[in-house]
C-alpha cells in the first residue's frame, strides 16, 4: 500500500511540474480505501532537464499520384525512297459484246473508180519521170548508163539518149501509154518515154541528135540545134529546126505534129492512122504520113513497115539508131 501511494504522488508531482504555484494533495488510508485531496504547495522551480532521445523513424509513406502528361513532340525525320518492281501483267479481258451494224453502203462507183486510179497512175508517172536524169554532168565516154543520185540515164558524150534500136531485141510494137511511160532497158534497146522527154528537154535550149547506122555499117547523123516536145495536153507536139549532118533532114516534114501510136491517131490523115498502115504500130510525130518513122519494125529491106529515114537508106532501112538531147 505504501509503495502505490509513493507512486500516485510522483505522478502527480510529475503532472505540477513547471507550474510556479503548485498543488499538493493529502493522502489518508482507512483499510484499504485511499484518498487523496489536492492543495496548494507553495515551493521552488528546479531546473529543466536534458533533451530526451529522438523517436524512432515513421513508416514510408502512400506513393505518389502520376504526372500530367507532357506535350507532343517534334515531327519525325521523312522515311528513305522505297523500291518497286513492275507488276505481272493482267489476264486477258473477255470478249465484248458485239458491235452494231454498220451504215448502209454506196454501190461503187466505176467512173469514181477509174478516175481514181488514174490519179495514182498519174502520180506514179510522175514519180518516175523524176527518176530521170539529165546526161549534162556525166563524164561517161561513149553510149554508156549513167546513175547518179539514185537516178539514172543512157549518155552518149553528155547526150542524153531517149531512142536506141540496135537489134530488134525489143518490140516497138506499143500503145500510147507504153510509149508516154516508156519501155525496154537502158542497157539495151528503149524508148525513154514522152513524159520525160517532154520534162527534160522542155527549155529553149535543147538540142537533138540522131545518129544511125545502115546494115553496111555506114554511119549517118542529122542534128537540130532547137529541139522541144509539148505535154501530153497538146499530144506531145513536135518542134525542130535549124538541122545540120549528113542524113538529110527527114524530120522537117513532121515539125509542128502530134504524135500518134496503134491507139490514138492524132495525124491529120483524114480516116486513118499512120502509125497502124506505115509505122508497124510504132508511134510517131506522123503527118500523111511520113519522111522518118524510126520506131517502126525493125529488120534489113524496103518496104512501108520497117524503121526507115527517107533522105537516107530509104530502100534499106536503119540498123541502128540513137536519138538524143542535150540541154545547156
Ligand atoms: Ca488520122
Amino acid at each position: 500500500m505504501l509503495l502505490q501511494l509513493t507512486a500516485i504522488l510522483l505522478y502527480y508531482t510529475s503532472l505540477v511540474s513547471g507550474k510556479q504555484q503548485c498543488s499538493y494533495v493529502t493522502v489518508a488510508t482507512c483499510g484499504d480505501n485511499v484518498t487523496v485531496t489536492p492543495g496548494n504547495l507553495i515551493s521552488g522551480r528546479g531546473e529543466k532537464g536534458d533533451t530526451g532521445l529522438p523517436g524512432k523513424m515513421g513508416p514510408r509513406g502512400f506513393t505518389g499520384n502520376n504526372g500530367v502528361i507532357g506535350p507532343i513532340g517534334p515531327k519525325g525525320d521523312p522515311g528513305m525512297p522505297g523500291v518497286c518492281r513492275r507488276g505481272e501483267a493482267g489476264r486477258q479481258g473477255p470478249v465484248g459484246p458485239k458491235g452494231d451494224n454498220g451504215e448502209d453502203g454506196e454501190a461503187l462507183n466505176l467512173e469514181d473508180f477509174n478516175r481514181d486510179v488514174n490519179e495514182i497512175r498519174e502520180s506514179l508517172r510522175e514519180m518516175n519521170s523524176r527518176l530521170a536524169t539529165s546526161c549534162s554532168t556525166s563524164s561517161v565516154d561513149g553510149y554508156q548508163r549513167f546513175i547518179s543520185n539514185n537516178k539514172e540515164a543512157a549518155c552518149d558524150h553528155g547526150w542524153t539518149v531517149f531512142q536506141r534500136r540496135f537489134n530488134g531485141s525489143v518490140d516497138f510494137n506499143r500503145t500510147w501509154q507504153e510509149y508516154k511511160d516508156g519501155f525496154g532497158n537502158m542497157e539495151g534497146e528503149f524508148w525513154l518515154g514522152l513524159d520525160k522527154i517532154n520534162r527534160m528537154a522542155s527549155g529553149p535550149n535543147c538540142k537533138l541528135k540522131i545518129k544511125m547506122t545502115g546494115f553496111d555499117a555506114t554511119t549517118a547523123y542529122a542534128q537540130y540545134s532547137s529541139f522541144a516536145i509539148d505535154d501530153e495536153s497538146d499530144n506531145y507536139r513536135l518542134h525542130v529546126s535549124g538541122f545540120s549532118g549528113t542524113a538529110g533532114d527527114s524530120l522537117r516534114h513532121h515539125n509542128g505534129y502530134q504524135f500518134s501510136t496503134k491507139d490514138r491517131d492524132n495525124d491529120p490523115w483524114s480516116g486513118r492512122n499512120c502509125a497502124l498502115r506505115y509505122g508497124a504500130n510504132g508511134g510517131w510525130w506522123y503527118k500523111d504520113c511520113f519522111q522518118s518513122k524510126l520506131n517502126a519494125e525493125w529488120g534489113r529491106g524496103g518496104g512501108y513497115r520497117i524503121m526507115l529515114w527517107g533522105y537516107w537508106k530509104r530502100n534499106e532501112g536503119i540498123k541502128e539508131s540513137t536519138m538524143m538531147f542535150k540541154c545547156e
